[in-house]
């Protein structure tokens, strides 16, 4: 990875927010385990001037998505809540690019490129290729990384660093290889099972 990375990259975290961790609101299992593995993704952009990107949910208390407004999820994200915050463990770097989605009552904005300036960011940086990871697997971080593909970003999923909910068995790595066939790579790959510091 030290070696790979360099001008036109940048890391994309997808909403690693507290209501998506464990004790939270709409809680990934195990969420809390991509932490320290973000962070040396951070670190390592960061020490390389390659930009940070962190999407979060941040909906308003009203949203179209929670149950009680009919949606599919219960009330999470909601914008300026402790539960929409990144959590103190995730070190974000002060030049980090925060994007905010899904901020509208009616729309539901699984993607970080949906009703954002997430591409104009990216192409004002000259960013041609994504390293994404986040919570999760399945919805927000699979919509990223295949709308990223579909702008014409190369788009490379940090798969020690997601996390799927996986409401069905199986539905994050059915996302992992709906997205390797749209076109991103899997890193590190299936045959790696661990990861080189
Ligand atoms: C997400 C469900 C609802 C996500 C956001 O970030 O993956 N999932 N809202
Ligand atoms: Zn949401």
């Amino acid at each position: 990875m030290e070696e790979t990375i360099g001008p036109g990259d940048a890391l994309v975290v997808v909403d690693v927010q507290k209501d998506f961790l464990p004790g939270g609101r709409l809680a990934v299992p195990g969420g809390d385990a991509i932490i320290p593995v973000l962070n040396r993704y951070i670190e390592l952009f960061h020490r390389k001037g390659l930009p940070v990107i962190a999407t979060r949910d941040w909906h308003p208390p009203n949203h179209c998505s929670f149950k009680e407004e009919g949606g599919p999820w219960p009330s999470h994200c909601v914008a300026g809540t402790e539960g929409a915050r990144f959590p103190e463990s995730l070190r974000l770097p002060e030049s980090v690019c925060i994007i905010s989605k899904a901020t509208r009552k009616d729309c539901e904005a699984y993607s970080g490129f949906e009703g954002t300036s997430l591409e104009e960011e990216l192409r004002a940086l000259g960013v041609r290729r994504l390293f994404v990871g986040g919570l999760a697997t399945e919805y927000c971080v699979a919509r990223t990384v295949l709308d990223g593909l579909e702008r014409g970003f190369e788009v490379v999923v940090l798969t020690d660093a997601v996390r799927s909910l996986d409401a069905h068995p199986g539905d994050g790595e059915k996302a992992l290889k709906q997205m390797q066939a749209r076109g991103a790579s899997l890193w590190p790959g299936k045959d790696k099972a661990t990861r080189e510091g």
